[in-house]
């Protein structure tokens, strides 16, 4: 078992938490409609549903928001903000938005045209979204083995350079930008490496195509190459991430990552003339360009939250708590994604419950299960976060079909982190119990996981139930 370093903070408030009993849970989920997106967060007793604005605020963080200027137009907290951006992610023009996805629509629409080609290191749902409704087609251009759980690869978010060159040989009129991501959370939270982008960045540039850098999780990357690439392991890691930054021609954020914040994100590009236009649409769907859909007081948390977020002793104890949790489910013999990522540990749901097909979402079930079983939500990724094909209507069944255990940063103790190992294994062990899958009763038609309501496809139960 690995074992991590104390905490470098202490805690100054708490949050009750409420464990529930089984049947308790069961009447929940099945209120919910067999999907844990669609429970109330207090039937949930340890919440990894997602690492994304849960994280746990500093105490200058919060003395932070008292220095909230909201002011409508040019407000003193806009200025800080880009100053912080501008200082550790090293780019010039910063645009606020209200959080990643805002950034998402901005940069799609100003770029995307009907009948274009977008390659990246596989897909993210709302991103990939985004470039559909603007009438692209995804490439995913990532390394095979980031499509096996087991690869033990240290860089498993690096892009195949032979993929992204032949979708440039026939769409390279067509490729309005490469769409990279650090670290590749459908892969698991997996690291991209400086060189890999160094030379994604010179290939694209070579034909004239621009690269943007989805940073939700750059410092956690900019850790994992620490960790995993001897050229960068005496390098502070605020270092690496303006290294990883450097090549690309701007980045996409939300801030409700890596920064520690609830809530935001911005759009940063070098191009002065994009980010004019980009203003310009920030106008139409977020806000003003110096508050982009936050309050001044937002923007001041993200400021104080990148600060830390670039600290070595956070990062450092963040990404091994993460590494704790796969290391003590890897140990007990549940499969789970290999080697572990910085913000999650993914359970690999085809493996754990082979007995059951695809079409009835073995990943979506075993969230159920662990909800069932320990009061713990994590989030289904595979069938049904993928969607389906925009052109044929048919179900995508992704390679990787796995159950993600997102951790918020310095929310939970190493007893929760334990509780939630203990439930995971107890589900592991008695997964022959699990007699039926699910199947669909609703989905919209957009980022349908968020939404989608199931029934059990067999019976009333999971069947696993303690006799
Ligand atoms: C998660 C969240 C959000 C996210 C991300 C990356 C790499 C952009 C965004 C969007 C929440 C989520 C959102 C959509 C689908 C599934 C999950 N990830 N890029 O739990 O940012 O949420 O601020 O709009 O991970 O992983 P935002």
């Amino acid at each position: 078992m690995l074992e991590y370093p104390p905490e470098p903070w202490r805690i100054k408030m708490v949050e009750p938490l409420r464990a529930t009993t089984r049947a308790y849970r069961e009447q929940a989920l099945e209120d919910a409609g067999w999907n844990p997106c669609l429970l109330r967060s207090e039937d949930v007793y340890i919440d990894l549903f997602t690492d994304s604005g849960t994280n746990a605020m500093s105490d200058r963080q919060w003395s932070a928001l008292m220095r909230g200027d909201e002011a409508y137009a040019g407000a003193r907290s806009f200025y800080v903000f880009e100053q912080a951006v501008r200082e550790h992610y090293g780019y010039e023009h910063v645009i606020p938005v209200h959080q990643g996805r805002g950034g998402e629509n901005i940069l799609s629409r100003l770029l995307i045209r009907p009948g274009m080609h977008v390659p990246g290191n596989m897909y993210f749902p709302s991103t990939r979204a985004h470039q559909e409704l603007n009438g692209a087609t995804f490439h995913d251009v990532i390394v095979d083995d980031a499509h096996d759980p087991a690869s033990e690869r240290p860089f498993k978010g690096n892009v195949d350079l032979a993929k992204l060159r032949a979708v440039i040989a026939e769409h390279g009129d067509a490729i309005p930008y490469v769409s990279l991501a650090a670290t590749v959370n459908m892969a698991g939270g997996q690291p991209i490496s400086v060189d890999n982008l160094t030379e994604v960045c010179e290939l694209a540039h070579e034909h004239g195509i621009p690269v943007f850098l989805d940073t939700a999780r750059a410092v956690e990357n900019a850790w994992l190459i620490k960790q995993r690439d001897p050229g960068w392991a005496d390098r502070p890691v605020a270092e690496i991430l303006l290294a990883l930054c450097g090549p690309t021609d701007g980045a996409v954020m939300s801030a409700k990552k890596d920064s520690l914040a609830n809530i935001g994100g911005w759009i940063a590009l070098r191009d002065p003339a994009l980010a004019e236009q980009a203003r310009g649409l920030v106008l139409l769907f977020e806000g003003l360009h110096t508050y982009g859909g936050m309050a001044g007081r937002d923007m001041e948390a993200i400021a104080a939250g990148i600060a830390e977020s670039v600290d070595e002793d956070h990062i450092r104890a963040r990404v091994a708590q993460v590494a704790y949790l796969g290391s003590r489910l890897s140990d007990a013999g549940v499969p789970i994604i290999r080697p572990i990522g910085g913000h999650c540990v993914c359970v690999d749901a085809t493996e754990t419950l082979r007995h059951l097909p695809r079409a009835e979402f073995p990943a979506q079930t075993l969230a159920c299960a662990i909800y069932l079983e320990g009061g713990v939500r994590g989030v289904e990724r595979g069938a049904v976060s993928a969607g389906r094909d925009p052109a044929t209507g048919e179900n995508r069944y992704p390679p990787l079909e796995f159950l993600r255990l997102a951790i918020p940063r310095r929310v939970y103790t190493r007893a929760h982190i334990d509780h939630v190992a203990g439930t995971v294994i107890a589900v592991h062990r008695d997964r022959d119990r699990i007699r039926s899958g699910l199947t669909l009763t609703y989905e919209p038609p957009h980022l349908r996981f968020f939404q989608a309501r199931f029934k059990l496809t067999t019976g009333s139960s999971l069947g696993q139930e303690r006799s």
